[in-house]
């Protein structure tokens, strides 16, 4: 009795619960989704990007970030729950692309790959960036597996010598010397000569510390790399150099191209944005970072280490 009336209201109740549902499906979907507009982040934006600049990132570099993130954020539909982590993964992503030019070549396999012998590594870059400090540190990383010579071609600086050597007796590492106010050029020219004669390897050569706005000192560099065609050229930079950075690497780069960059003094530094700067900037990969005054703090650059320390650093100061 009444069957065809109580299914009626079945279906009817059924159908609007349904209805109800999906309704209140949306809803929620309205409520766990956002779909991000430009006003939703300029605020957030602005913020990093000042943040970004105080990491000492140059404008170039700062624009690509934000950019990166602007352009793979708005429009796109994110959990709520979501949202910071999103974010997060578009910064590392960005500065992944960047940090991976640092990568670009490995600077001790391409030293297996070169056949001749022996191989001269030229250093430079400005007074106290830690040029000297470095070559140590290379040489008794290197001396391991070659025949290293360290080459005292700061013949400018008083005691930039004896620091070498002071440097080789400690490592055990012979030092290649003359007297102060020789042609550095044909200090490692005669160097070389001797290196041939007594089976060395590879020669280190260290330069006295120099400035892009002495034309003197500059000469005397493209001096140097003429007289003597490095195999490899690799530039010093002392990673607490602000923004000018940038500067001192391009007239580097003008005078002796540069092959690797070596950024020294990390364990002191705590922003990091300038070594982004170099690296989108000019594609140069890094040899190595400095992280302390002894012999053995010397790294090789690994991306995803320095990724972590740079968002640490961010998130810490905003
Ligand atoms: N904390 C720290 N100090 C460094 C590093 N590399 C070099 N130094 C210091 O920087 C100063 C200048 O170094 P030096 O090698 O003489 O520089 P150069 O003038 O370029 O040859 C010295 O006191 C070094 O001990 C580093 O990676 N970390
Ligand atoms: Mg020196």
């Amino acid at each position: 009795m009444f069957s065809f009336f109580k299914k009626k209201i079945e279906e009817f109740v059924n159908k609007f619960s349904k209805k109800v549902e999906e309704k209140v499906k949306k809803i929620e979907e309205k409520i766990k989704y956002i779909e991000i507009k430009d006003e939703d982040i300029k605020d957030f934006l602005e913020e990093l990007e000042i943040n970004l600049i105080e990491s000492d990132c140059n404008y170039s570099v700062t624009q690509k970030i934000i950019n990166d993130i602007r352009k793979n954020l708005i429009g796109k539909k994110i959990e709520r729950k979501n949202v910071k982590k999103e974010i997060l993964k578009l910064i590392e992503k960005s500065l992944e692309e960047i940090l991976s030019y640092g990568e670009l070549k490995d600077f001790e396999k391409s030293l297996e790959e070169i056949e001749k012998k022996p191989i001269l590594i030229l250093f430079f870059g400005f007074n106290g960036s830690g040029k000297t400090t470095t070559i140590a540190k290379i040489a008794k990383r290197l001396s391991k597996k070659y025949r290293v010579l360290m080459v005292a071609a700061d013949t400018f600086r008083s005691a930039a010598i004896e620091q070498l050597e002071e440097w080789g007796k400690r490592l055990n590492i012979e030092v290649f010397k003359k007297s102060y106010g020789v042609d550095p050029a044909a200090v490692i020219y005669e160097a070389k000569q001797y290196a041939i004669k007594n089976n060395f390897d590879i020669l280190l050569a260290d330069t006295a510390g120099r400035s892009h706005t002495n034309k003197n000192l500059m000469d005397e560099l493209s001096k140097i790399v003429r007289v003597n065609n490095p195999d490899i050229k690799i530039l010093v930079l002392d990673s607490l150099t602000g923004n000018d950075i940038v500067n001192q690497f391009d007239f580097f780069n003008k005078i002796a191209k540069i092959d690797y960059v070596i950024f020294t003094k990390i364990d002191v530094n705590e922003k990091g944005g300038n070594i982004l700067s170099i690296l989108y900037e000019f594609k140069v990969p890094i040899a190595y970072l400095g992280v302390g005054q002894n012999e053995n703090d010397l790294e090789k650059f690994e991306k995803e280490k320095f990724i972590k320390k740079f968002l640490e650093f961010n998130s810490e100061s905003s």
